[in-house]
């Protein structure tokens, strides 16, 4: 059977809505045009209460989805809810959909319209002629309790069938910041092919002996080094136990790094940045993402800034430029994160370095409440009445 794994679209992504649109129509009209099934990991949208607008976004790229007659299909499931469809397009939710107990999250809404299975905590056996494929997902657990979720004795392979176990998870070998993170090597063994969603970069390990794979997300997030790489997804073939990435036509994305030490006279800044910016440009066409980071200290703070924006100024139309000055994240890396690999780090978002580095101090002074950190953050953002929320999180703390 051929697998499409497809992974963080974050549909309704604001600062680029139409990218997140088309570039998660294409990787499911590709993935439809050449896999006999699709497993998406997590964060198909980008917010916990996506707008009416962006739930049609989805429910438009499902339905297409829908309109393709699989042969495979779904032939038994054991789950924590039900699914209301035999079609093999199975998802969970992700840390950008994810909701405390008892509230529905959008992709609850995509299982209750049959338009993907959630498999929730649960095992799918999809069967194609006499090929079985059984997908066991841990989802909607806090990182703090993975660890915990993964003794579970029901987590074990489905005997007669490729077995894939599927997660939305950080992983302490690509984020080594927080000592709560999951070793690769905690995964239970026995399965055939490990999947996790999360990770907005490419990532292709092995485990256990067998493939460890995440496709990354399929739109542009977090502008860090790690994304700068083509987008798209992985379709693993169980015939061949061989896996190939799939691109989408994604914009080109490129890092500036300037250091404002540097840039003596006045106007070399302006010209410098300028023949880099026509450069890339024309290198990864019309439309593509520049970030430039200013680092290094410089007594012209403010002629700096006016001679960067002057030299993009005219390239307004061609791309879309970021200027950043070295900011929280750097002295954040400086300070805390001295042991962790630059790259990985830098495809995170502040608030889970944070959520990190908090759960690692917890851990360290013997912290005991009854409520998971995590948790407790996403009650607390949780967008019911404010009193609804307190009452809920005085009663998880105390009692
Ligand atoms: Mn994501």
């Amino acid at each position: 059977m051929r697998i499409a794994i497809l992974s963080d679209l974050h549909i309704g992504y604001e600062r680029f809505r139409k990218d997140a649109f088309s570039q998660a129509k294409e990787a499911l009209e590709k993935a439809c045009d050449s896999a006999d099934a699709i497993i998406i990991p997590g964060d198909i949208f980008d917010t916990r209460t996506p707008k009416p607008d962006v739930l049609a976004e989805a429910i438009v790229l499902f339905n297409a989805v829908k309109e393709k007659k699989f042969e495979a299909k779904i032939i038994d499931f054991h789950g924590s809810r039900r699914i209301y469809t035999t079609a093999p397009v199975l998802a969970i939710p992700g840390t950008h959909e994810r909701r405390t107990d008892d509230v529905e999250d959008p992709v609850d809404l995509l299982n209750l319209t049959s338009l993907v299975a959630d498999i929730g905590m649960g095992v799918a056996v999809l069967a194609k002629g006499d090929e079985k494929v059984a997908v066991t997902v841990i989802s909607g657990v806090a990182e703090e309790r993975f660890g915990e979720a993964l003794k579970s004795p029901g987590l074990k392979p489905v005997e007669g069938a490729f077995n894939i176990l599927m997660f939305h998870q950080s992983i302490y070998e690509l984020l080594p910041f927080s000592d709560t993170f999951l070793r690769m090597s905690e995964l239970p063994k026995g399965f055939d092919l490990y999947v996790n969603g999360h990770i907005h970069n490419k990532v292709e390990k092995m485990v256990h002996g067998v493939p460890f794979l995440i496709p990354g997300s399929t739109v542009l997030t977090q502008l860090k080094e790690g994304e700068t790489e083509k987008k798209g997804f992985f379709i693993y073939d169980t015939e061949t136990g061989k896996h190939e990435f799939i691109r989408i036509n994604s914009r080109g994305f490129e890092i500036i790094k300037i250091d404002a030490g540097e840039a003596a006279g006045e106007g070399e800044l302006a010209a410098h940045v300028a023949m880099r910016v026509s450069e890339i440009v024309s290198r990864l066409g019309k439309g593509c993402i520049i970030r430039i980071e200013v680092t290094g200290n410089s007594r012209h703070v403010k002629r700096v800034d006016m001679e960067l924006h002057e030299a993009v100024k005219r390239f307004r139309d061609d791309a879309v430029i970021e200027i950043a000055r070295k900011g929280i994240e750097g002295v954040a890396e400086e300070r805390d994160l001295s042991g962790a690999k630059g790259a990985d780090i830098n495809s995170m978002p502040v608030k889970e370095i944070g959520m990190g580095i908090l759960l690692s101090a917890l851990k360290k002074s013997g912290y005991d409440l009854k409520i998971s950190p995590t948790e407790l953050f996403e009650r607390l953002g949780s967008p019911e009445k404010k009193e609804k929320v307190i009452s809920e999180v005085m009663k998880a703390l105390f009692e």
